[in-house]
């Protein structure tokens, strides 16, 4: 299959100043050359040339050869940068298809980049991710992956253990004469070593994983607080309805900020009071849930009443208590960390938006870890189980096999992050999901 030469626009589809077509496989400088007026590519040279098919002209490009394995894919590539002519990129596709090329399948370029062993899986993952990426934070938690991050940290550790784990099977050649090869003592320190390196990653993933798809923050209160007003202040739009009627919102709204590099998605729900109303009672249930789902809760009191503690369990949430209403009555006695604001005037509003940028910029300025990869994360619960019965194994002296079996189970989890296992369901399942040209 990979003696194939496959060929994509790689620029978003559509009509653009300058797209780029992509060809990557044998045949990738010989198709380039029966259309390009140049008579040879030079090595990672920009050839500036008309590209024609047959006789006919279609357009003036600029193309690159880059020869294996010093390309993207690691195959001999072509680049060629053409007009963003939507005709004209399909006059080149289909030129290139003529001559023995097929089109490329989502992520197929990087597919291969990964079988020709340019990048790991984890780092091939990195790349959509950097694609996807749109504010600072995301960006930072791509490129650190794709840098190979903590894949090369797990990589180190499961060569240890791979070491180990074949010593300790060599004993059963030997199991008539009571010999030791694997050093239990260096077994059970790497084990916890891989098992602390592990549980910091899974112990990183609730904040990786809520950079990456924004930090849910549930705006909460008793009816009327201005928890829709506040929303709307927040978005500096018209998004949630306002009323003065207690019990205005019943479903819930949710709208994305990003603030200072970090995506956060405000939750808006309806007011918390038991209710006869079947259909508010089913809102104040969604909004139960909501403050289970959320990072950060944002409880908004009306400095106008008095206050009333939350009927909520808010244990292992990051509560921001926000006193609206301030240009009514001065702010109430709330407990801290509190913000007092009015939703109607903005007074307040900056400080709130710092204080919950301030909940995270000093975990992301440390040059700690966020593991932000779902995939990653179910395989290193996989991991820590593995090493948790080997550990187990080991303090009871069970027999060598029965150890060796748990090793080999933390190994093959760990080999499917990086991609030292890899099975052509998995990889078509990551691959899919790249865009056609990558
Ligand atoms: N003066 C003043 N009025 C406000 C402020 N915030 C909200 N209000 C008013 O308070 C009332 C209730 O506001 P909402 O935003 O609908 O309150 P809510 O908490 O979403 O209410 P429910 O959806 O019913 O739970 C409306 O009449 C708002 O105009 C504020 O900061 N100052
Ligand atoms: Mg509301």
């Amino acid at each position: 299959m990979r003696s194939e030469t496959i060929v994509a626009v790689s620029t978003p589809r559509g009509v653009g100043g300058v797209a780029v077509v992509r060809l990557s496989g044998p045949l990738a400088k010989e198709l380039a050359l029966q259309h390009l007026s140049v008579s040879t590519l030079l090595p990672r040279h920009s050839h500036y040339a008309r590209f024609s098919v047959g006789n006919s002209f279609v357009d003036e490009v600029l193309a690159v050869w880059f020869p294996s394995p010093h390309s993207y894919s690691g195959e001999d590539m072509v680049e060629f940068s053409c007009h963003g002519s939507l005709f004209v990129q399909q006059a080149i596709v289909h030129a290139l298809l003529d001559g023995g090329a097929r089109l490329a399948e989502p992520g197929e370029f990087t597919l291969r980049a990964f079988l020709n062993g340019k990048l790991n899986l984890s780092q091939a993952e990195a790349v959509a991710d950097l694609i996807d990426s749109a504010t600072p934070a995301q960006h930072r938690l791509a490129v650190s992956q794709l840098r190979g991050g903590y894949a090369h940290k797990l990589e180190e550790l499961r060569q240890r253990l791979l070491d180990l784990a074949s010593l300790l099977e060599l004993e059963l050649d030997f199991s008539q004469e009571d010999v030791e090869f694997a050093d239990r003592t260096l077994l059970r320190q790497t084990l916890a070593e891989l098992d602390g390196e592990v549980s910091l990653l899974v112990g990183s993933f609730s904040l990786g994983n809520a950079l990456k798809h924004g930090i849910p923050v549930a705006i909460v209160g008793r009816p009327n607080a201005g928890k829709s007003s506040l929303l709307n202040a927040l978005l500096n739009d018209d998004r949630a309805l306002v009323s003065d009627i207690p019990g205005t919102t019943r479903d819930t709204i949710e709208e994305s900020l990003t603030l200072s590099g970090i995506t956060f998605r405000f939750i808006d729900t309806a007011g918390l009071r038991h209710s006869d109303d079947v259909v508010e009672s089913m809102g104040v249930e969604r909004s139960r849930k909501a403050v289970a789902e959320a990072d950060v809760v944002l409880y908004v009191h009306d400095a106008t009443t008095p206050w009333q503690t939350p009927d909520l369990d808010l244990s292992d949430k990051q509560v921001i208590y926000v006193c609206n209403k301030i240009d009514l009555a001065p702010a109430a006695s709330v407990p801290s960390p509190s913000v007092g604001l009015s939703s109607k005037t903005g007074i307040g509003l900056d400080k709130l938006k710092s204080s919950l940028v301030d909940l995270f910029s000093s975990r992301l300025s440390d040059h700690s870890v966020h593991l932000s990869n779902e995939r990653h994360y179910q395989a290193l619960l996989q991991v820590r189980k593995a090493l948790e019965a080997a550990s187990q194994g080991l303090a009871v002296d069970l027999p060598s096999d029965l150890v060796a079996v748990d090793l080999r189970d933390a190994l093959y989890h760990l080999g499917t992050i990086t991609g030292q296992v890899s099975s052509d369901d998995l990889l078509s399942n990551i691959f899919s999901r790249f865009c056609i040209g990558k």
